[in-house]
């Protein structure tokens, strides 16, 4: 799948839904190709660091110029990155997206390296790539602190990488979308209208990117701003792996680490909901804005939490510092009635069981993705759950290769469903192949956070 999906400089996500270069695709996809060519691993990250704009921010698509701009829809043509993007600093010679995706890529790049020391030093891959990579991170967590409690937000959708969640519909509710006749989806060529995102909420994801991009990709005028467990757990597994990157260039990686850990109890504090045993998304823009000091009205933080059940809300387990009261709450949400992970289901499915939007189908809305399954077994791992991490992995392998490496499966029988011969399936089922299955590997444990041992008490 990764020999047809690549392009001789990064690999598609699927050679017909999503033709082009995509994120945090690519990093998943970067962990995978590293047991079978760490070269090509390194070049599919620098690949896409190579598109970075001036101010940090990793766009979430870098179109390949030959691919037809009807294949995909928003096109080139839509974003406008080298002229809307100039003042934010956009590549003139490489067209991008001007949104992001999970920051995946420090963590990416950590593993890349360790998959093979010698070939990364003779390269110079981590010296090229740490300036780059913490840039990005300096991005998010200034330009992006929408909420101003030190997290990130995302200000679209799409950025989170669980796009049609039902976790966006209420702050999705105050965009006025963009009438259909003003943009064709290419995406129903291929998929089928039934499982992905209805028309009204793509009138409004086309609205928010509309508006972005006339706005010069300036940061902080959305009406649409989100704080996200998992894409800011991502963001700190990444920040604790860029430590470890400046360690093996020789520069000091305490103040890194401690960073991280003060975005740990950030998000804790707020998005960790004790009654429910979870973490939630924080709608930064209901009840107005941030006073600039992060808290509300009320004192409390800025904003509300969103009462919706999303897989996003378990991703932190990957955290190894994470307090031991809160990792053991989430592996009982995970194996509770909500996801029924190892009862009524092998995978975690992307939304609540029991939730009114559940649609084991639809795009985000219920079925199971095998990157959030791969990083929640990592998760397992790391908090000594080694009997559910081993059943996780064994369900990813077995329904990755039953399902021809489906983008997404029903997450009570596997039934296949969007794209198949997808990326990340294939790049992640690889790179459990390649894992031991027991206690997590120290090399591989140490690399999420530098620390050795578990988890803080
Ligand atoms: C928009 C490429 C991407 C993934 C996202 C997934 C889907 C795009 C779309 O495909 O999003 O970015 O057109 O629906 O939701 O997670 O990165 O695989």
């Amino acid at each position: 799948m990764l020999e047809a999906n690549w392009t001789g400089t990064s690999t598609v996500p699927s050679r017909s839904l999503y033709p082009h270069q995509w994120s945090w695709d690519s990093a998943f996809i970067a962990i995978g190709l590293r047991h079978i060519s760490p070269y090509r691993a390194q070049t599919e990250l620098e690949t896409l660091l190579d598109a970075q704009w001036g101010d940090g921010r990793v766009p979430h698509i870098v179109f390949n110029p030959s691919v037809p701009l009807d294949a995909y829809f928003p096109s080139p043509d839509f974003w406008r990155s080298s002229t809307a993007g100039r003042a934010a600093g956009a590549p003139r010679t490489v067209q991008t997206s001007g949104i992001v995706q999970p920051p995946v890529h420090a963590l990416a790049a950590w593993l890349v390296h360790r998959a093979d020391p010698g070939l990364s030093r003779a390269r110079g891959f981590l010296t090229r790539v740490y300036p780059r990579l913490a840039a990005w991170h300096r991005y998010l967590l200034h330009g992006r602190d929408l909420g101003g409690g030190g997290l990130a937000s995302v200000v679209h959708p799409w950025e989170q990488g669980m796009d049609n969640s039902p976790c966006w519909d209420a702050p999705l509710s105050r965009v006025t979308p963009a009438p259909a006749r003003s943009f064709r989806r290419a995406d129903l060529d291929h998929g089928s209208a039934e499982d992905r995102p209805t028309d009204l909420d793509y009138g409004r994801y086309v609205r928010l990117a509309t508006d972005y991009r006339d706005g010069g990709y300036a940061d902080g005028a959305s009406d649409f701003a989100v704080e996200d467990p998992a894409f800011n757990a991502l963001l700190i597994a990444s920040e604790h792996a860029l430590a470890r990157i400046a360690g093996e260039l020789g520069a000091t990686a305490t103040a890194r680490h401690a960073r991280a850990e003060r975005l740990t109890a950030a998000l804790i504090e707020r998005m960790w909901d004790p009654a429910e045993g979870m973490f939630f998304c924080r709608d930064v823009r209901s009840g107005g804005r941030s006073d600039g000091r992060g808290e509300g009205r009320s004192g409390g933080p800025v904003g509300e939490l969103i009462p919706e059940r999303s897989v996003s809300g378990l991703i932190p387990l990957l955290l190894p510092t994470l307090p031991r009261d809160i990792a053991a709450a989430l592996v009982r949400t995970a194996h509770g009635r909500h996801f029924g992970l190892g009862d009524t289901t092998r995978l975690a499915p992307s939304y609540d069981l029991l939730g009114e939007a559940f649609d084991r189908h639809r795009y985000w809305r219920g079925p199971a993705w095998f990157n959030t399954s791969w990083l929640l077994e990592r998760g397992l791992r790391t908090h000594g759950e080694r009997e559910r991490a081993d059943a996780l992995r064994a369900a990813v392998l077995e329904l990755a290769a039953a399902s021809d490496f489906a983008e997404y499966v029903d997450p009570y029988t596997g039934e296949a469903c969007g794209a198949t011969g997808f990326g990340w399936t294939a790049a992640l089922a690889l790179d459990l192949l390649h894992s031991e299955t027991g206690p997590q590997p120290e090399t591989e444990a140490t690399a999420m956070t530098g620390f050795k041992g578990g988890n803080r008490g």
